[in-house]
């Protein structure tokens, strides 16, 4: 289509009737962002984004994210407008209501379309980073034929203001992502009033400083919008658009004010609005003319699709490109087994870190989708392995991601990457430094994200660098999380089988806590019992009094205390318990063997106590409540009271003996 304005206006003004008349029907919802932005959408789906209705997961299709996401109807109208299946009229009606796939805020696993779960400010855009490494990495590995699209974002002001977007925007300059373009809302209003309230930053001057290419235009000129568009996908480097626009352009008395950030308009100012744009069709009805010009955008991206279709069926890699894509894991062929084979043929004392970066050097010869990455404690988390070079700028084969120091940037990253499809990422920082990027392992879940999070240093154990790197709260403040699977493995062996049960999760994120301190084997069989959860490592001799239960580096110590009590004729099983999540996946008939009623059951963890009590009752938790201290590891288990000889007499007194 050409940039016809007298076409492309009402196509515009579609935009702003649905957006205005949902948010009314529904008393809820933000008709500003929408209405604002209606021009420069317009502009970019009908002129120069790349995407099929038709074939919504089409894997070369360029991927728009709707970063601003309190402006869903934007993206609604867009998807309903342009020949989406979903969203219906009726759907659209039906804004923001109970099982609606127009969510309040635009989530991916409602619609095709809705490339990520949007309305944190700030991640879509820091997840739209992810998706173009994702699309950069491919299109090393693959070629320009199968992989060659632009990731499109619409950010807000809220989005460029929040931390994450410096981490995003430092990221993407490093990597020169230049299929990466920001349209930028710069509409001078957030909720509180005028952007200047709170901010004197010049945007444009920190983006290019970070390496990106900044233009201008104004959002509501059909043709500067599209000059500035194909100047940002002419040049080499990632792009800012700041378009210059009103929010809730087209309505006469409360455009560019931030009344119409979140608040329908009222029906006074909907008549007036439909009044001044000249729309006089009825509330969820669009005008035939308009809705011709808004399906036969389809055409362009069928024709392409079908191209890319004939050049993947020529592609001596379809099978391995459709394989990734899919998220479906390689043929085993007995890499894990042989790995696993050579742990309990020689069981090593290491740190679990350790033995997850021996784990990964198995798998990520034979996952050759596995994208590594740490913020700056490679050396620490070891998540870099030999199969796995330095994703740069100057080689996007590569497959560990120099995130520097950007925890919350490098999460949102990742999800984008897991969701563009194609990769699976994994990344590492410290466990303590979870909560910097706490959102984003949120989002993971909330996007069904096969996400996997290496962090280290889990606890007390990591020693002298003191409080504020121990964890406490951690562990249990991300088993908190719905959907999360967290895994702390007690030894080498549960460590191999965490990893491969975080690979096999397609529609889940993991963590996977890693002691610094080495740690003795506490498994010497190849059975692989962490899928269940937790299971009984150690039976009772005598008759059996106690149950210990622990995770990871506490296993060893509720081990110890297990001998102490049965020297003294106590019965004591250990119970290993490296993911709740999947122990209460288990039927209750195993939960109650391995916990069994009328048993004195002890947790043991270096960390908050606070939840344990869902398994041990009454019983006693052994954890530690405040926040640590600086010294050397073995003397701040003993001066916390996580050591045998200072467990054993609180059980010993609970049993009255
Ligand atoms: C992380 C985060 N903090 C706060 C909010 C609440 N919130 C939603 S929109 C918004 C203002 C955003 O301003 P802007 O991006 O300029 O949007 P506009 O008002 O121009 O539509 C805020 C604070 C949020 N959604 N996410
Ligand atoms: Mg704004």
């Amino acid at each position: 289509m050409s940039l016809d304005s007298s076409r492309l206006t009402p196509m515009a003004n579609a935009i702003r009737a649905l957006s205005m008349d949902a948010v009314q029907a529904a008393n809820s919802g933000h008709p500003g962002m929408p209405m604002g932005m209606a021009d420069v959408a317009t502009v970019l789906f009908s002129q120069f984004l790349k995407f099929d209705p038709a074939a919504p997961k089409w894997p070369d299709r360029d991927r728009f994210v709707l970063s601003a996401g309190h402006g869903s109807m934007l993206l609604y109208s867009l998807l309903h407008l342009t020949g989406y299946d979903r969203p219906t009229m009726a759907d659209i009606r039906n804004f923001r209501q109970l099982h609606s796939v127009c969510a309040g805020h635009p989530e991916n696993t409602e619609l095709d379309g809705v490339e990520c779960t949007t309305g944190p400010l700030g991640q879509g855009l820091a997840t739209a980073v992810g998706m173009a490494i994702a699309e950069r990495h491919l299109n090393a590995v693959f070629g320009s034929d199968l992989v060659d699209h632009k990731t499109w974002v619409i950010a807000g002001d809220g989005c460029l203001m929040e931390g994450v977007n410096h981490e995003a925007v430092g990221l993407a300059g490093t990597l020169k992502l230049g299929g990466l373009n920001v349209l930028w809302d710069d509409n001078h209003i957030t909720i509180d009033g005028d952007t200047s309230l709170s901010t004197c930053e010049d945007v444009a001057a920190r983006y290019a400083a970070s390496g990106w290419h900044v233009t201008r235009c104004d959002g509501h000129d059909f043709a500067d919008i599209a000059r500035a568009l194909a100047e940002a996908v002419a040049d080499p480097r990632p792009s800012l658009v700041a378009c210059r626009t009103v929010i809730g352009q087209g309505a006469p008395n409360k455009a560019g004010s931030h009344a119409v950030h979140g608040s329908p308009l009222g029906a006074d100012e909907v008549a007036a609005t439909r009044a001044a744009l000249g729309w006089t069709a009825a509330p969820f009805e669009i005008p035939a003319d308009i809705l011709v010009d808004w399906r036969s955008l389809a055409g362009k991206g069928a024709a392409a699709r079908a191209a890319w279709e004939a050049r993947l069926s020529a592609s001596p890699q379809a099978a391995e490109f459709t394989r990734r894509m899919a998220g479906e894991l390689p043929e085993d062929k007995g890499a894990a087994r042989d790995y696993l084979a050579g742990l309990v043929a020689n069981p090593p004392k290491v740190a679990t870190r350790k033995a997850s970066e021996m784990a990964l050097e198995a798998l990520t010869v034979a996952i050759p989708e596995l994208v590594g990455g740490s913020a700056d404690l490679t050396g620490s988390n070891l998540t870099k392995t030999k199969a796995t070079l330095p994703f740069s700028a100057d080689d996007y084969s590569g497959r560990h991601v120099h995130y520097g120091i950007r925890e919350f940037g490098m999460a949102a990253a990742m999800n984008g990457m897991a969701l563009h499809g194609g990769v699976i990422p994994y990344g590492g920082t410290f466990l303590v430094f979870a909560d910097y990027c706490r959102n984003a392992i949120r989002m993971s879940a909330l996007q069904k994200a096969r996400v996997v999070y290496v962090l280290t240093h889990d606890s007390i154990g990591l020693g002298e660098d003191g409080p504020t790197h121990q964890p406490i709260e951690h562990v249990m403040s991300l088993r908190a999380i719905p959907d999360l699977l967290v895994f702390r493995p007690a030894d080498a062996i549960e460590t191999a089988e965490s990893w491969a049960l975080a690979l096999k999760q397609a529609d889940r994120p993991s963590v996977l806590a890693l002691s610094r301190q080495n740690l003795p084997p506490v498994r010497f069989e190849a059975e692989m019992k962490t899928a269940r959860g937790a299971y009984r490592l150690k039976t009772a001799a005598a008759a059996r009094q106690v149950v210990l239960v622990a995770s990871g580096s506490e296993v060893e110590i509720a081990l110890a205390s297990a001998a102490a009590l049965e020297a003294d004729g106590i019965g004591a099983d250990v119970v290993s318990m490296p993911c709740w999540e999947l122990f209460d996946a288990q039927d209750a008939a195993y939960r109650a063997e391995v916990l069994p009623a009328g048993v004195l059951k002890v947790s043991v963890e270096a960390g908050v106590t606070l939840g344990w009590q869902k398994y041990v009752g009454d019983g006693l938790t052994i954890g530690i409540d405040s926040f640590g201290a600086s010294a050397p590891a073995d003397q701040l288990y003993d001066y916390f009271g996580l050591t045998a000889d200072k467990i054993v007499p609180q059980i010993k007194a609970r049993l009255g003996l």
